[in-house]
């Protein structure tokens, strides 16, 4: 196999090709917890002398040298256009040519580039040219409204932003001057005529990237394994976003975790529902299953039962990696349905992202013949940690056992829910035991930092473990079972939703006094957002007024915003003035009030303060 580094005057590599061979897990577990360490995995991927290491190199041009060159690397499904595909061999080729794009522009390494767009090979090219060109992706959710957009090109200097224009028109452009950073906005939607003043059209800039780009001259930027590659933003329950920042090496644990959890290996179609503007998108819906060298399957249609099972059927799909809204989704359009298809190509069905009902693992076997393999991680970890893993007995419920490389625990909580830390210290608990889940930090796709927030960063952390805001249990064989955040952070459809963030958009209409947030369970969803309002003064509870925060919230927030509102004059409080979102969540389910020594007496009777 010629040198492709050498070749294209990058440093020499050796590729992640040496990691063991993907012989099917079934059984092998015990064999790989007691063998596998992240130390000589990363010794398989540091061929070059220099510790030189570009994910994108890793992703897709390696495999575009090799045996799979013409092996389709994406398949673009579409309800509205014909579909399209991209060999290996030409997706190296249009990254690069979309790299020498934004290096044009100017984009050099550690600069932002950020999509907001739905799945279609526009953003796949950004991806994977951004990182080529040695600068870092960030992903955003296109269902996100204005605020929560602006929010994060702001907070993550981002210098380029990759959209279409009803978005930019709608979520940028009136924010223009409140972005210093935002250097260009390329529109994939325009033709040179018809762009805004601001923007470039995307066809143009890649047109001057085309004509710049020389194969025999063309380098990946030569980064290094700890520099910036991927910034993901993840919502916490203070008001501001957290930018988590991960490096280059996390690719090897895309790659490792794609083969041991996903069992994924060259020769299979590979789909994952995730959308492209979260975290699974980007390590699971690109760069651990092209370091893997499957054919990804990617539709840019919104659910659609039927379609999705025809998917599945049609494009003889092996491994579905998917989330337990869209299989209650599937659930809901009842098992006929599934089994109006057939997939003797589908060897296995896997789910992240929120807690998958035991009903639905077994609904799996019913409607596929699978059992769902549940997955968790988080987007500060950057890939799976723990799984029910292909060949392990799966419990139905439980969210299975560590990756091998990966030390899980949980610990002692403290009066806040979260773990206690005395004198430094903190109590790993037994079998059973519930507590915060910490991990112990070691693996490559760990967060690095949160952009601009070492505070933050250092608060996730105690007597070296990374501490994960989720609450569980370890049962005595290892298997890890989810009990519940041990924050105010909301999840629904799988999507992390901070309550600040969402009390602050509303307490900007003019007849909001204050607000708290909370998830509401919801059958489908898993959680749904509900906000508690205080009017002003002068405002009076009205189903239309509720009717018209509902709006005012879609507009500013997009998807995350609240679906229901209750009006409540007596919202609790601690003392320190914080509204309770604990209490009222308790209250909303009818649960016990818990530890009630922190609120504040009069205004939580609904009477007047004492001071
Ligand atoms: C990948 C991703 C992380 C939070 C996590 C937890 C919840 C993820 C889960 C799960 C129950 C599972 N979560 N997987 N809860 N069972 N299998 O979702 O990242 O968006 O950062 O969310 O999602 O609460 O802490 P992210």
């Amino acid at each position: 196999m010629a040198d492709l580094a050498v070749q294209r005057g990058g440093a020499q590599r050796r590729p992640i090709e040496h990691v063991p061979a993907l012989a099917p897990l079934v059984g092998d577990y015990e064999a790989r917890r007691r063998s596998f360490t992240w130390e000589a995995a990363r010794d398989w991927l540091r061929g070059d002398d220099e510790g030189h290491l570009n994910m994108a190199h890793e992703a897709v041009d390696r495999h575009a040298e090799g045996p799979l060159a013409d092996t389709v690397a994406i398949r673009f499904l579409s309800r509205v256009a014909p579909t399209t595909e991209l060999t290996y061999a030409q997706l190296r080729e249009q990254s690069d040519v979309a790299a020498t794009a934004l290096r044009r522009l100017g984009v050099g390494p550690g600069d932002g580039v950020c999509t907001l767009l739905p799945r279609s090979p526009e953003l796949y090219l950004t991806v994977l040219g951004t990182l080529k060109a040695g600068a870092v992706y960030c992903p955003l959710f296109p269902a996100f409204g204005p605020e929560p957009v602006v929010e994060r090109l702001r907070l993550g200097h981002i210098r380029v932003l990759v959209t279409d224009t009803q978005s930019y028109v709608r979520k940028c452009e009136p924010h223009r001057d409140a972005l210093p950073d935002l250097r260009h906005v390329l529109l994939t939607d325009v033709g040179d005529a018809e762009a805004p003043a601001g923007t470039t059209p995307w066809s143009v800039a890649l047109g001057a990237g085309a004509t710049a780009y020389d194969p025999s001259t063309f380098t990946v930027a030569l980064t290094r394994a700890d520099d910036p590659a991927l910034l993901h933003f993840t919502s916490g329950t203070t008001g501001k976003p957290k930018g988590a920042v991960h490096v280059h090496e996390a690719i090897l644990a895309h790659h490792v975790t794609a083969e041991f959890a996903l069992d994924l290996r060259p020769g299979d179609v590979y789909w994952c529902t995730a959308d492209p503007g979260w975290v699974t998108g980007t390590s699971y819906g690109i760069l651990g299953p092209l370091s893997c060298g499957v054919t990804i399957v990617t539709d840019s249609a919104d659910f659609d039962a039927r379609r999705w099972y025809r998917i599945l059927q049609d494009e003889r799909v092996t491994v579905f990696y998917t989330a337990p809204t869209a299989l209650r989704m599937l659930m809901r359009a009842g098992v006929g349905l599934a089994r109006e298809h057939t997939f003797p190509a589908l060897r296995h069905v896997v789910s992240v992202g929120e807690p998958l009902n035991p009903e639905a693992v077994v609904w799996g076997v019913d409607a596929f013949g699978l059992p769902v393999h549940d997955t968790w991680w988080q987007t500060e970890t950057g890939a799976i940690m723990v799984s029910n893993f292909p060949g392990m007995p799966v419990r139905p419920g439980s969210m299975g056992r560590p990756v091998p490389g990966v030390v899980a625990a949980v610990l002692a909580q403290g009066p806040d829910g979260r773990a206690a830390v005395e004198g430094g210290r903190v109590r790993v608990l037994g079998p059973d035991e519930v507590g915060e889940l910490a991990l112990r930090p070691g693996w490559p796709s760990m967060f690095r930092a949160y952009v601009d927030d070492p505070e933050r960063y250092a608060k996730a952390f105690a007597d070296g473990w990374y501490l994960s805001g989720d609450l569980a249990r370890i049962d005595a064989d290892g298997y890890v079972w989810f009990i519940g955040r041990a924050d105010d952070v909301i999840k629904s459809a799988g999507h992390l939703i901070g309550p600040f963030e969402v009390e602050s958009a509303l307490m900007e209409h003019p007849a909001v006094a204050e607000v708290g947030v909370i998830g509401k369970p919801d059958p489908l969803a898993g959680e749904i957002v509900k906000a508690f309002v205080t009017l002003k003064v002068g405002h009076e509870p009205s189903p239309a007024l509720a009717r018209e925060l509902v709006a005012f919230g879609r507009h500013r927030l997009g998807s995350v915003a609240p679906r229901e509102i209750a009006f409540d004059q007596a919202l609790p409080h601690t003392r320190s003035g914080k509204v309770m979102r604990r209490l009222l969540r308790a209250r909303e389910l009818g649960l016990p009030e818990g530890d009630l020594s922190t609120v504040e007496r009069p205004s939580a009777q609904g009477g007047e303060g004492e001071s």
